[in-house]
């Protein structure tokens, strides 16, 4: 009985070291990790970004014109036209792997009198006028959406500002009623402005354009500062 008793140490040591030399063998999966970099998991929503709380993405009031729009991604097309040396038209991944990436966080502002803070991260907007090469004549851009909703804006205030065409808040992807696959990230302009599932944009001479909102009352320029009545 003693003898027994004395070999179940090595006989476990052995058995445990076993166990581990066989899973220190077997290769561990690491799903986009950079080198040296963090690995990065979708799909968990982060509330929090360098200092700054973030709404959740649900935390909107949907009071889009037509309600929320369903975009058929494999037939979704982005378009940059207009005043413009080449028309160019994008499929969804080709404007996400053709253009560099930056997050910011903004905060967005309704006249309704609520707001959320969102950690936003999609492409600039300038990036893609550029390529498509404005006009001279070029002074003012017109934005429209799948749901038919219009807003416009000086040319000016998209080239010479980091303005994000957005497709991923608080690190998952933009939801449906969010303006999946686009929202424009209007910063410091009224929320009217952050036109969703955005699907043209036209570079015109015509600064006197106004768009859905624009039409009914709200200031051209959308500016946060400023009364966004236009009357
Ligand atoms: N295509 C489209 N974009 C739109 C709207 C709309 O009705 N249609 N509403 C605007 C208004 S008034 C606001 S306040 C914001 C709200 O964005 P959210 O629904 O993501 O909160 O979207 C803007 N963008
Ligand atoms: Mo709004």
């Amino acid at each position: 009985m003693k003898q027994e008793h004395i070999l179940l140490l090595p006989v476990g040591l052995i058995i445990i070291v076993g166990i581990a030399i066989i899973f220190a063998g077997i290769p561990v999966s690491r799903p986009n990790q950079v080198p040296g970099g963090p690995t990065t998991l979708p799909g968990i929503e982060v509330r929090s970004f360098q200092g700054n709380d973030l709404s959740s993405v649900n935390a909107f009031r949907e009071n889009s014109i037509r309600g929320p729009q369903q975009v058929n991604i494999s037939d979704y097309r982005l378009t940059i036209t207009g005043l413009v040396n080449t028309t160019d038209v994008y499929t969804y991944d080709e404007v996400r792997e053709r253009y560099p990436h930056y997050t910011k966080v903004v905060t967005l502002s309704c006249v309704e009198g609520w707001d959320v803070t969102i950690l936003w991260e999609g492409v600039q907007i300038r990036d893609l006028i550029r390529h498509a090469g404005p006009d001279p004549r070029a002074n003012t851009v017109v934005f429209t959406a799948h749901d038919g909703y219009t807003t416009s804006f000086p040319l000016g205030y998209l080239m010479d500002r980091d303005i994000i065409m957005a497709y991923r808040m608080n690190n998952v992807t933009l939801p449906e009623e969010r303006g999946y696959p686009f929202q424009l990230v209007a910063e410091d302009k009224w929320g009217y402005k952050w036109i969703k599932w955005i699907e043209k944009v036209e570079l015109t001479d015509d600064p006197t354009y106004r768009g859905y909102w624009e039409q009914r009352g709200y200031s051209n320029n959308g500016d946060l500062d400023k009364s966004y009545s236009s009357r």
